[in-house]
């Protein structure tokens, strides 16, 4: 009853028949501020790191040497200890909750790897790491806010600062706003779904792509989180509103409101908006891949992680909803995965070296045995994908 009371608010609903047409894809389950205090911790951060760096330097023998490619960083090790092994580093975005933070405590538990938290709120961030028992050495809380892209030049800049090596970047911030009646922008005045999740990610991966390059790191990643629900090829994918980016005619003009403030020209609908800025991610690490993969030899990838019914991401969204949420995926979808499980996946997409191929969107099965999925017809259109790389790089300044 109540289930029904909270789906009834949904724009519309699903018909018996495609449930049957779209049955197989069941299976597919599947930190505040910037500014001068950020500024004054990241120098403290960089000078604590380099006297870190010279009493130890960061290399372990623990993890299994692949290829080791040229490029060293500076003032690093000799390049005896550069051929064995060394931790890897790894930025993760929202890394203060949900996905994020699992993925963060999932590699940083192996000892292999040091996890540079992107956060919008610094002191979130830390308790975060704290709460879930991550050792003070195996993580670094930075500042990013996605929503702006000045914050997203400082966050490279400051990491830049920190000579450490970038050998995994993981895009896995998001806002979802289902409920917003009015659009709201981020500081460049960017609908703030499509701004955050997509625009900010969109110039952070372009600008941290020259430092994935320098990393002598056997195999050196850049992973985009995406989604079931912007892939109309599922059941998922087909509850409205439903993912579509249309000839990209709202971004092209802005995505401010003044036009549009949808990618499509259309009328604002925040579910909407969170869909089709999954959509840019997916066709983002194509393009990506298209480009740069045999150039860098480095891997990109995107994946469905699963339903985490309960992280953040529902913050929004009405209380009926977020009850009915997980006990709805877990038992009548049987999409659900726990936060743990999903980081655990995530995890692997950073540091497995059998899902080391690029260009892969990763799903996983209900044994939790990952494979390369198909992507829907939008989500995977090259020719988008290149229009969407072309007016993005306009709309953050790199064109
Ligand atoms: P959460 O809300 O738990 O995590 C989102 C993270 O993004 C938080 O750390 C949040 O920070 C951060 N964030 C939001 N806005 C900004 C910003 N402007 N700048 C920097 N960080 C920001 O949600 P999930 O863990 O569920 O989502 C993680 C990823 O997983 C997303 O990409 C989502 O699309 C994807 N995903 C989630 C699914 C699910 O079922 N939950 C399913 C499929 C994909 P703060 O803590 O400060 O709010
Ligand atoms: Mg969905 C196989 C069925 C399946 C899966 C795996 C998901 C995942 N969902 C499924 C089915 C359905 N959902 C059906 C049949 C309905 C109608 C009753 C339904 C509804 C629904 C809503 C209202 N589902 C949702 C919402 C949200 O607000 C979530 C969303 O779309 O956020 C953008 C959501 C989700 N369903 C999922 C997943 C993974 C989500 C979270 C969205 C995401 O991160 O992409």
């Amino acid at each position: 009853m109540a289930l029904q009371a909270a789906y009834s608010l949904l724009p519309s609903t699903i018909s018996i028949q495609k449930e049957g047409k779209f049955n197989a894809s069941l299976k597919e389950t599947t930190f505040t501020g910037s500014s001068f205090s950020n500024h004054l911790r990241a120098e403290k951060i960089s000078t604590l790191l380099t006297i870190k760096r010279r009493q130890k330097p960061r290399f372990s023998t623990g993890i299994r040497a692949q290829t080791v490619t040229a490029t060293p960083p500076a003032n690093e090790a000799s390049p005896e200890q550069k051929k064995t092994e060394r931790k890897g580093t790894a930025v993760i975005t929202g890394a203060s909750s949900g996905l994020g933070l699992a993925t963060a405590k999932a590699l940083a538990d192996t000892g292999k790897w040091h996890v540079i938290m992107a956060c919008r709120n610094f002191l979130k961030a830390e308790k975060a790491a704290r709460s879930v028992g991550m050792s003070k050495e195996d993580y670094t809380v930075m500042h990013l806010d996605l929503a702006s892209l000045e914050s997203v030049k400082q966050f490279v800049e400051n990491f830049r600062r920190t000579e450490q090596p970038l050998d995994v970047l993981v895009c896995n911030a998001a806002v979802y706003q289902p409920t917003a009646k009015e659009p709201s922008f981020t500081a460049e005045g960017f609908e703030i779904s499509v701004g955050t999740n997509h625009l900010g990610h969109f110039l952070l991966s372009r600008l941290l792509l020259d430092d994935l390059k320098k990393s002598d790191y056997p195999s050196k990643r850049m992973i985009i989180v995406g989604s079931i629900t912007g892939n109309t090829n599922t059941l998922a994918g087909n509850v409205p509103p439903k993912a579509n980016l249309g000839d990209l005619r709202g971004l092209a003009s802005g995505l401010n409101g003044q036009n549009s403030s949808m990618i499509d020209g259309g009328e604002f609908d925040g579910a909407k908006a969170y869909k089709d800025s999954k959509v840019c991610n997916m066709l983002t690490m194509q393009e990506l891949h298209r480009r740069y993969h045999e150039e860098t030899g480095v891997t990109f990838a995107s994946l469905y992680p699963g339903c985490i019914a309960t992280t953040g991401l529902f913050r929004e969204h009405i209380p009926l909803f977020r009850l009915l949420f997980p006990p709805f995926q877990k038992y009548i979808t049987k999409g659900y995965v726990s936060e743990e499980e999903a980081g655990k996946r995530l995890a692997q997409v950073v540091s497995d070296p059998s899902l080391g191929k690029s260009g892969v969107y990763w799903s996983w099965n209900n044994n939790s045995s990952s494979f390369e999925n198909q992507l829907s017809k939008e989500a995977s259109d090259a020719e988008k994908a290149k229009k969407l790389w072309e007016v993005s790089e306009k709309l953050v300044g790199l064109a």
